[in-house]
């Protein structure tokens, strides 16, 4: 975890409120964070989860690990130490769209239970809703989109997640779907109607 460097800094309060940008877009911001293997459908889901919400007149906005490491993150790699510092950055840019009042949707494989729980406590309660998209390392293998579970076997590939990283499950996800018989589509319903029931 990055420590803090800067001394003699004041947090400044505008004139604007959370409440205020929540009435103006009639929602209330929150983060909806999926976890899981590559290659279990994180991106997948959340890009369907976004337009549904999108089509509903909801206003959400998808942050996708790969994506963010062409960015924001571009400086980090795969080890612990980079992963937490990805998660941390994903964290802090999710809760400035759930205060900005914007369904923000993460789709990291953000594996350690450490760097998962510090984003959910930076949030307040209610704010930050773990979704766990379990997948076997078995059915991830098969699927391997990308070919780097090949790669990871054959030594190509360091640190990859399943195979030679470790992968921590969330114990007590707010949502924890199976995609063993589901397709994506029937996946991020699931998701639309735990955030329509809150
Ligand atoms: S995280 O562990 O830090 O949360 P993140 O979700 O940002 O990972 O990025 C994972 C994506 O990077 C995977 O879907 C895959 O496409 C790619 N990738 C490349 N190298 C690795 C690796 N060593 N371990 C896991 N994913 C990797």
């Amino acid at each position: 975890m990055a420590e803090q460097r800067a001394i003699n800094i004041t947090w400044h309060s505008g004139n604007v409120t959370r409440e205020d940008r929540q009435k103006l877009l009639g929602q209330n911001g929150v983060t909806v964070w999926m976890t899981g293997l590559s290659a279990a459908g994180k991106s997948t889901i959340a890009c369907i989860v976004e337009s549904m919400l999108i089509r509903r007149g909801k206003f959400a906005y998808r942050l996708d690990g790969d994506n963010v490491r062409h960015g924001l993150n571009r400086n980090l790699g795969f080890s612990a130490a980079d992963r937490a510092e990805n998660i941390r950055r994903i964290g802090e840019v999710a809760k400035l769209f759930t205060d900005a009042g914007v369904i923000a949707i993460t789709s990291f494989i953000s594996p350690y239970k450490k760097d998962r729980d510090a984003v959910r406590a930076s949030m307040k309660p209610g704010e930050f809703i773990e979704v766990y998209i379990n997948v076997s390392i078995e059915a991830a293998e098969q699927r391997d989109p990308k070919g780097l579970y090949k790669k990871a076997q054959a030594g190509e590939i360091s640190n990859f997640t399943g195979i030679s990283s470790g992968y921590e499950a969330p114990e007590n996800p707010e949502v924890h779907l199976h995609t063993l018989g589901h397709d994506p589509e029937a996946l991020a319903i699931m998701i639309e109607n735990y955030l329509k029931k809150r």
